[in-house]
């Protein structure tokens, strides 16, 4: 599943993919506050759709396996992750102008059953595969674990 999201709030815009692989969903994009003349404040306020699960993020980052979500807040209730951003520029700053920030966060879906179990497998010892569930590198007991820890009877 790959779907782009593309939403406009005030001045303010963020643009997003989402996409599902297996377990793991992930949504990666751009959020851009926007100033000028007339508005040298603006915030950007956003709910993600609802993806059942835990978050987490690449394991290749400055901060392994978490997610890269640097706004002012981040909630994540109810599956649903909300960012909340905000920034006034200083008077000597020339407008208009915008400023970008990237964001990418994982979500690992958190119940697992019979059909999970031989996908897991197959990619035992993959050091780039999305069942690594515990974002530590590499599929092995921990992800096999945390799969059977979370087990949904069909
Ligand atoms: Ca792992």
């Amino acid at each position: 599943m790959f779907k782009s999201v593309i939403a406009l709030v005030l001045l303010s815009s963020i643009e997003y993919t989402v996409q599902t692989t297996g377990p793991r969903t992930v949504v990666q994009g751009t959020a851009r506050l926007h100033f000028d003349q007339d508005n040298r404040t603006d915030c950007i306020e956003h709910t993600f759709e609802p993806i059942k699960g835990r978050l987490g993020g690449a394991v290749v980052s400055s901060q392994p396996g978490q997610p890269m979500l640097a706004f002012d807040a981040v909630t994540h209730v109810d599956n649903q992750v909300t960012i909340q951003w905000c920034r006034t520029l200083g008077s000597l700053q020339h407008v208009p102008c915008q400023t970008p920030r990237y964001f990418s966060f994982y979500v690992i879906k958190d119940s697992y059953s019979t059909d999970d179990i031989p996908k897991l497998l197959a990619e035992w010892g993959e050091t780039d595969s999305v069942w690594d569930l515990n974002l530590d590198g590499v599929v092995n007991g921990l992800d096999l674990a945390y799969a059977l820890g979370n087990w949904v009877n069909e």
